[in-house]
């Protein structure tokens, strides 16, 4: 089985498009695993794909993207559904990371980090995993810094996505260190 290729498409039911596979996500963006199992047979690919497929997606995912618990699985981040999914409240470390575009630069300079697409503005614990986010659109990204514990201090809300990624609301460019 393609795991990688079972993950995206996973990640796109979980994260953008739940509709399309007839699924509806809870508030914290849990499906019923028997749901998601029951529509992705349907198609000729995934037709033998077990609960225990799922299990071994998530165990050889380069990156923690999709948990299960009590027959369920979610996506950790990423959503752009209308309907925004409740993440859990978290103070922040001292600092947090964002890897970019060089051409998004000036614009994040202006506006702050926005969620764009996403529902949620996405940091990285360390300066190694911001910047492998964002060689995903530029072989040479520009690390940014964020202030995170003084803008959570000044009212701006952090989210736990997993042990790697951290969710954000709108990070104004006060916060952000460019250099
Ligand atoms: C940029 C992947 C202009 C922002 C990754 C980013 C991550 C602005 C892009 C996760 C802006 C949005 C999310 C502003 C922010 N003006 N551009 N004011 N503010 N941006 O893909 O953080 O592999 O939605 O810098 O690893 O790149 O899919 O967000 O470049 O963890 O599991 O707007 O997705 O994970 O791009 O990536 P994205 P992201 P997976």
């Amino acid at each position: 089985m393609d795991y990688q290729k079972l993950s995206k498409e996973i990640s796109y039911a979980l994260r953008h498009a739940p509709w399309k596979y007839e699924l509806e996500l809870n508030d914290e963006g849990w499906v019923d695993i028997a749901q998601l199992l029951f529509s992705l047979r349907q198609s000729r690919e995934w037709q033998g794909l077990s609960e225990k497929d799922l299990q071994v997606m998530i165990e050889e995912s380069d990156k923690k993207r999709h948990e299960i618990a009590n027959r369920k699985i979610r996506a950790l981040y990423g959503h752009s559904t209308p309907y925004r999914i409740l993440k859990e409240p978290k103070t922040p470390p001292e600092k947090l990371y964002h890897g970019t575009t060089r051409r998004f630069v000036q614009a994040i300079k202006e506006k702050g980090l926005l969620p764009q697409s996403r529902q949620y503005v996405h940091l990285s614990v360390d300066t190694e995993t911001a910047l492998q986010v964002g060689k995903r659109r530029d072989n040479a990204p520009v690390l940014l810094t964020v202030y995170a514990l003084e803008a959570w201090t000044e009212g701006v809300a952090f989210y736990l996505g997993n042990d790697k990624v951290w969710l954000s609301d709108i990070i104004p460019n006060k916060y952000i260190n460019f250099e």
